[in-house]
């Protein structure tokens, strides 16, 4: 069912802070930048590897407003990694499948994600506490790998 680690995702207060020291400190490169207001955050992806259908890389965001997914997990736990994204072939057949087995789905339908993606997220608590996240990686980008 999961092709590939797609991302982590790390919250923290300041991006453009957090950018400087992934790319000095790991030698890793921005690929993508977005403000998505649906998920209420500003996030940055830097490239790790290419894989199986997509690549795979750390995701850092930065809330847009502390009333938001983001902005709660740094109020009550500070930066560190939010949640772990796996790389899907099919979106809605895995909620499909990972709800027909007992885990709450957090999103019922795909939503839009980084870099033209289809993402669906997994309640945490039926995922031993990890906040889990499903990427379907855009048509374009499958077909030219
Ligand atoms: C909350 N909990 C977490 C958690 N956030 N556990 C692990 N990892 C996290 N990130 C725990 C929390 O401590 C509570 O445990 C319990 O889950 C229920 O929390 P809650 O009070 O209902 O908390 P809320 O209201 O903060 O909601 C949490 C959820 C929410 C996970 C339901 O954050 C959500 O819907 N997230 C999905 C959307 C999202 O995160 N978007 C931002 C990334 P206790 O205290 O009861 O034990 S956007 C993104 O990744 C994009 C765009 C992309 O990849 O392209
Ligand atoms: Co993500």
């Amino acid at each position: 069912m999961f092709m590939r680690i797609d991302h982590v995702g790390i919250a923290c207060h300041d991006l453009e802070e957090k950018i400087a020291f992934f790319e000095r400190t790991f030698e890793l490169t921005v690929v993508a930048r977005e403000v998505n207001t649906e998920q209420g955050v500003k996030e940055a992806m830097l490239h790790i590897a290419d894989g199986e259908g997509g690549g795979s890389y750390i995701q850092l965001l930065e809330p847009l407003s502390p009333d938001t997914p983001v902005g709660k997990f740094l109020t009550r736990r500070g930066e560190g990694v939010h949640h772990v994204a796996f790389g899907v072939p099919d979106v809605v057949q895995a909620l499909d499948t990972i709800g027909g087995r007992g885990v709450r789905l957090l999103d019922e339908r795909p939503r839009h994600g980084s870099m033209g993606s289809s993402i669906a997220f997994l309640h945490p608590k039926d995922v031993g506490g990890m906040l889990t996240e499903l990427v379907q990686a855009p048509e374009r980008q499958a077909e030219t790998m």
